[in-house]
């Protein structure tokens, strides 16, 4: 009863977001139509970046305004050509694209029409046949609007969808960045301005995700929330689904299992569902049948004086639970070891854009790894990638653009607000994936520094009011005894460079001053830890023994150093370790970088360096013993029981 009512609070929580943001799915009732492909493209090139808006080019064909290019989305479009004014382009670009939309869509007005940017970076304004639909603030969550009504009005016109992309950054954007203007007119030419950063990414931008149309009815299914539990062999699924566009409606939820097999069933709005035989969502390599997703169907019935429709939606649903104690983190009860990595939404030619290919082979790789988790570091990712991630049992903890917060004036309110919503747009966005298991709300903020004090106790307080069923962190690299925000954070994340940032070349110091972080901070707040970055860059094919700096040696030394103080602490209350990076990716240039961050463990075109193997056997090992753990020492569930050796699907392919 407890954990029923526990349920009930943790939905009523969610539900506080009261508009949804469901991901486009095709249905009985829903169509969708996908605008990928080339847009026709144009940078403002202005002095104040502003012809655009002054001249209304979106009242017209962006042709008619001026010389336009092919732009492919989604994708950044900083690589796409061979202009580097395009690559370091800072200010307005315009993108544009003409639909036909089916002529049902149209004479059915019954029917909304919804236009939806799956992301776009990073402020964006988004006008239909010349008529401004919605504008959006942040460069990795989805924005919408409903353009049937509009395309209605004049069912002749075509369909021209015009989005302006904004990639400036100032002080109080996620993230946050300066213009600087270079006034010195002996060094600098008129009008020459830089936009400067504090992070270490290339800030590609564009539109990264898919844009589509999608149809509902007008009585919609606008949002559904689950919060899952189980009792013994009893999963329990608390949901709720928010309707709009009807005030009487008629409602059908199904739970079926992956067979397609109707488990449970209610016709209520909201309520438990409890399934027996519960197959829970476990991730990979901590159970054969990793990734387990049930499906929840939902289907609306309106009636009005004339008519009746059906809104159909299906949500996948893992039921798994998620604990944290003040030296372990569980997922179902058992103890859960992060063996994974940070990585970036980064790839040759289309920069940030979604790219299936690019997708699948990561997944592959990280499999290959042994590699059971990643941290989307440092922003929200796909979420094409996190359905991935449900699928496979890849377990996610989900990052916040709020990277590189350095300046005090990034501490203000309006930075503060602006983080709230984002935090808002994200849970909206996430909360339902099994596979997200924690939220990061902001990665090495300047956390020494008086005002970090009250602006994490209000976000962390805020997500946690969000989501009380999901722990959540930060990432940290201050020093312990200076960090302000750390009392308010479930489970201690921490970066680390030594022997890299500090001491260059002298790896043997590694295992002293990694032993020193562990106790300091546990010591101090009696959290469990996660190794949330460490690592070594490699121009690949570099090689020297005795290892040197940039060597592939040296990266394999220092993992090893690393991975020595690991193993002594993980028996206590280390609870994680997240390698930096997965693969190499693009920065900014600067004196510290040779084409980009070279800390990958595969390059960018996705291939092993040295590092790569060393840490394939470790987390393949470290897996294995995770099993025989879980077997001997918590007396687990029969799914465990069944493999007193290691198990055969465990076993490396
Ligand atoms: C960090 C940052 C990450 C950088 C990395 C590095 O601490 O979180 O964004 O890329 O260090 O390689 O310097």
């Amino acid at each position: 009863m407890l954990r029923v009512l526990w349920l009930f609070a943790a939905l009523d929580a969610v539900l506080l977001l009261d508009t949804g943001m469901l991901f486009p799915r095709e249905s009985s009732s829903r169509e969708l139509k996908e605008l990928n492909g080339l847009w026709a493209f144009r940078a403002d090139r202005s002095p104040n970046r502003n012809q655009g808006f002054e001249s209304a080019w979106y009242k017209s064909r962006l042709a008619e305004t001026g010389p336009v290019i092919d732009m492919p989305v989604p994708a950044s479009y900083n690589d796409i050509t061979q202009d580097p004014t395009l690559r370091d382009f800072i200010g307005w670009v315009w993108y544009e694209r003409e639909v036909t939309v089916p002529t049902r869509w149209i004479t059915d007005d019954g029917l909304r029409v919804v236009l939806r940017v799956g992301s776009a970076h990073y402020y964006s304004v988004v006008w239909v046949n010349g008529v401004k639909v919605t504008e959006h603030e942040g460069g990795h969550l989805p924005f919408e609007a409903e353009i049937g009504t509009l395309l209605r009005k004049d069912p002749t016109m075509p369909c021209r969808i015009t989005i302006a992309v904004n990639n400036t950054l100032d002080l109080h954007t996620l993230p946050p960045g300066t213009i600087l203007y270079m006034t010195d007119r002996t060094r600098y030419p008129a009008g020459f301005f830089v936009q400067n950063t504090n992070f270490d990414f290339f800030n590609y931008a564009g539109i990264h995700r898919p844009v589509l149309l999608y149809t509902t009815p007008k009585a919609y299914v606008d949002d559904i929330t689950v919060v899952t539990d189980f009792l013994d062999d009893t999963g329990l699924v608390r949901y709720g689904v928010s309707v709009k566009g009807t005030t009487s409606a008629a409602m059908k939820v199904t739970l079926m299992d992956n067979g397609g097999h109707c488990v449970v069933s209610s016709n209520q709005a909201s309520g438990v569902l409890k399934v027996p035989n519960v197959n829970l969502w476990w991730p990979y390599l901590m159970h054969e049948n990793p990734g387990y997703l049930y499906s929840l169907e939902v289907r609306l019935k309106a009636t009005d004086e004339s008519s009746t429709s059906e809104d159909v939606y299906t949500l996948p649903v893992g039921i798994r639970t998620v604990n944290v104690s003040s030296t372990q983190f569980f997922i179902n009860n058992k103890p859960f070891y992060f063996h994974g990595v940070n990585k970036h939404e980064d790839a040759d030619i289309r920069g940030k854009g979604l790219d299936w290919p690019l997708i699948v082979k990561d997944f592959n790789l990280m499999k290959w790894l042994g590699a059971n988790s990643f941290r989307t570091s440092h922003y929200p990712y796909a979420e094409e990638i996190l359905q991935m991630c449900d699928r496979h049992g890849i377990v996610v903890i989900d990052e916040s653009p709020g990277v590189g917060i350095k300046d005090i004036r990034s501490f203000g309110n309006a930075s503060l607000t602006h983080h709230l919503a984002v935090m808002d747009e994200l849970v909206r966005r996430d909360k339902n994936h099994p596979s997200v298991v924690m939220w990061s709300v902001a990665n090495e903020p300047a956390a020494e520094m008086p005002p970090a004090e009250n602006y994490f106790k209000t976000l962390i307080k805020h997500t946690k009011a969000l989501d009380p069923t999901r722990p959540v962190t930060y990432i940290t690299d201050s020093n312990f005894s200076r960090d302000k925000g750390a009392p308010f954070v479930d489970v201690i994340c921490v970066n680390s460079y030594f022997s890299w940032y500090h001491d260059p070349g002298h790896v043997e110091v590694i295992p002293l001053q990694l032993n020193t972080q562990f106790e300091d901070w546990y010591g101090k707040y009696k959290k469990p830890i996660i190794q949330s970055e460490y690592g070594a860059d490699v121009v690949p094919g570099l090689h020297n023994d005795p290892p040197v700096m940039f060597t592939e040696e040296y990266q394999k030394v220092v993992l090893q150093q690393y991975h020595s103080v690991f193993d002594q602490k993980r028996k206590k209350y280390v609870i994680g370790e997240l390698i930096w990076n997965f693969a190499d990716f693009m920065t900014t240039q600067g004196i510290m970088r040779v084409v980009g961050n070279k800390k990958g463990i595969f390059t960018r075109q996705r291939q092993p360096k040295a590092a790569a193997f060393i840490l394939k056997e470790r987390y393949w090992r470290l897996a294995n013993e995770t099993v025989h753990s879980n077997v001997v020492t918590q007396g687990l569930s029969t799914v465990h029981i069944r493999w007193p050796q290691t198990p055969t699907w465990l076993s490396q392919v």
